[in-house]
């Protein structure tokens, strides 16, 4: 009987133990949940609308800013992807609104129509971040800042160096130009033509013989860039300006199916705008012979101007990154390797 108790109390003492040790590990599991729960609380949340995913330039600034906002860093990115539509956009930033982020970065897919969903973000208290392309609103007050390209000096740069490629052409001679156009209305778009418009009026044998939205996509421009060379006749080009590298592309696979000539060494010249590692490479063998740089490294940008207000400190309203052109001359297979993109 004594002994039956024994057992039975060591039972009791095991038992109790064990239930000791599992609500100990429990516990220990709890207040680990809680320590990560605190430090995703601790972090700040930014919402990032991309108007798509259209050109390679594209998938550069979304890696610099993914690259920039880590948990590391104190932050939590929450990336959407608009597919190439502005109702997208705005149904993206009004669920950021809802969620409460701290920060929305907007690449806007063209400049107008974000008044209400900008207002809604405002009286949120949710500062916002233009990015890459710019927005044209009643109340500039709507965003805090804007960091990107200007783009009518990238276009006007573009300009500069189809003066000189036409430059041993006598006056006479007229400059037939094809203008591939990106996305209707995006910043990108309204600067680069309007540097070329503005240039085929003030230089009186420019003539404009083919324009186009080739929607910054290859496949669009190479369609574009076949019907022209139907329509036109190829020895009636001299200019294919395409506003960036995947309409290059574009335009120089349907004159390859065409078996047409072009490059530094013939009489039809490929312009382009982004200057992304596989473009430069074409610019180097002389198949594009001018590459203006669009800079997509945005991240750490965009990345100090948080931090600044982070510390409620004052940020300029415009910031533009740095950006450069190239002919073939100018590049190097080290310089193309040293870049990111
Ligand atoms: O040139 C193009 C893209 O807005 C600067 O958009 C950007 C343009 C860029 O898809 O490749």
């Amino acid at each position: 009987m004594c002994k039956k108790k024994r057992y039975l109390s060591t039972a009791l003492i095991l038992t109790l133990l064990m239930t000791l040790l599992l609500s100990f590990f429990a516990c220990g599991k709890k207040s680990i949940n809680v320590a990560e729960e605190e430090e995703n609380s601790n972090l700040v949340v930014v919402g990032f609308s991309q108007p798509g995913a259209e050109s390679a330039w594209r998938v550069a600034l979304t890696d610099s800013v993914k690259e920039s906002f880590t948990e590391e860093n104190g932050y939590k990115l929450i990336y959407k992807d608009g597919q190439s539509k502005q109702d997208n956009q705005i149904r993206d930033i009004r669920t950021f609104i809802q969620q409460g982020v701290d920060y929305i970065i907007l690449s806007p897919i063209v400049e107008t129509g974000w008044d209400t969903v900008l207002s809604e973000a405002k009286a949120a208290g949710i500062p916002v971040i233009v990015c890459d392309r710019n927005v044209v609103v009643a109340n500039e007050s709507l965003y805090t800042a804007f960091v990107g390209s200007d783009f009518k000096s990238e276009g006007e740069s573009a300009i500069r160096c189809i003066e000189d490629l036409v430059k041993t052409k006598g006056e006479q001679d007229t400059i037939n130009i094809v203008h591939i156009q990106g996305t209707i209305d995006s910043s990108a778009q309204l600067g680069r033509s309007k540097a070329l418009e503005d240039a085929i009026e003030s230089h009186e044998n420019w003539n404009l013989v083919y324009q186009d939205c080739g929607e910054f996509t290859k496949a669009k421009a190479r369609e574009i860039m076949a019907q022209a060379i139907t329509e036109v006749g190829a020895e009636n080009i001299d200019i294919v300006y395409c506003e960036n590298d995947e309409e290059a592309f574009g335009a120089m696979a349907a004159m390859n199916e065409a078996g047409i000539a072009y490059g530094d060494t013939n009489k039809i010249k490929v312009v382009s705008f982004d200057a992304i590692s596989s473009a430069l490479e074409m610019c180097m063998n002389g198949q594009i012979s001018v590459e203006v740089e669009c800079n997509p490294l945005q991240g750490p940008y965009i990345y100090k101007l948080v931090s600044r207000l982070e510390e409620n400190q004052v940020v300029p309203k415009i910031t533009y990154v740095y950006e450069d052109y190239y002919t073939g001359a100018d590049i190097t297979q080290d310089f193309i390797e040293s870049r990111k993109y």
